[in-house]
């Protein structure tokens, strides 16, 4: 299998470091990562758009030759073809609460996040937008407080003691965060430590750039 990624952009940095953590757990996908060159506009070429119509990354190449398009799709697919050692493990309760989190961090969070990025510092070069970047900051506050008290408990991790699809989403959007220089989590002192745990982990260290 192939996956045609970029190392900055969130959606492809939350399956590599999914990928990262199941190798870490001993399952060897053997899967190549390719980049394709997003600021030179390599995702809108015949090239790529014959992967992926909608010209977006990441994209998987599946070993028929077909493509999954869509991150969290690629997770749940790695997920079933490779059912030793899942990040989704647990009783139907534990597994619905780990997709819950995962859903709740990648909508309301990583929507957020992104748009907030290019509304202050874009990368692309897109023009500063204050009003769009305060609103998408107003939206991200109940989300981190959700996350901060989830946190009190004492987890060391998104989702308790193992690690969650969630901690791997939320990073490839802090990660956006961290290369445009801003600091989205206010006075949350657990978000802090597990942002800081987190990110030494063998896979954070391995995948994260930024
Ligand atoms: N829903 C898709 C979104 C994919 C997506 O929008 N990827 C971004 C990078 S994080 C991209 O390729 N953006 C380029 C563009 O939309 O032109 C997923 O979860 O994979």
């Amino acid at each position: 299998m192939k996956l045609f990624m970029v190392p900055l952009a969130p959606n492809p940095t939350k399956v590599m470091l999914y990928i990262a953590e199941r190798e870490e757990l001993g399952v060897a996908m053997n899967i190549e990562q390719i980049v394709v060159n997003t600021v030179k506009g390599r995702h809108k070429e015949p090239e790529h758009l014959a992967r992926n119509p909608f010209g977006t990354v990441p994209a998987l190449e599946l070993d028929d030759g077909t493509f999954l398009m869509e991150s969290l799709a690629i997770v749940e697919y790695l997920e079933a073809k490779f059912p030793e050692t899942t990040l989704y493990a647990g009783t139907p309760e534990q597994i619905g609460k780990a997709k819950d989190l995962e859903r709740i961090v990648d909508l309301r969070l990583g929507g957020p996040m992104g748009t907030y990025g290019h509304a202050t510092n874009s990368p692309l070069g897109r023009p500063p937008e204050p009003e769009k970047a305060a609103q998408c900051l107003a939206a991200m506050q109940t989300p981190l407080d959700y996350l901060e008290q989830l946190l009190g408990d004492g987890r060391p991790l998104l989702g308790g003691d193992r690690v969650n699809v969630a901690d791997c989403t939320m990073q490839s959007s802090l990660q956006f965060m961290r290369f445009v220089e801003a600091d989205v989590f206010g006075d949350r002192p657990l978000l802090r430590a597990w942002d800081e745990r987190y990110r030494a982990r063998p896979a954070a260290q391995a995948v994260l750039k930024w």
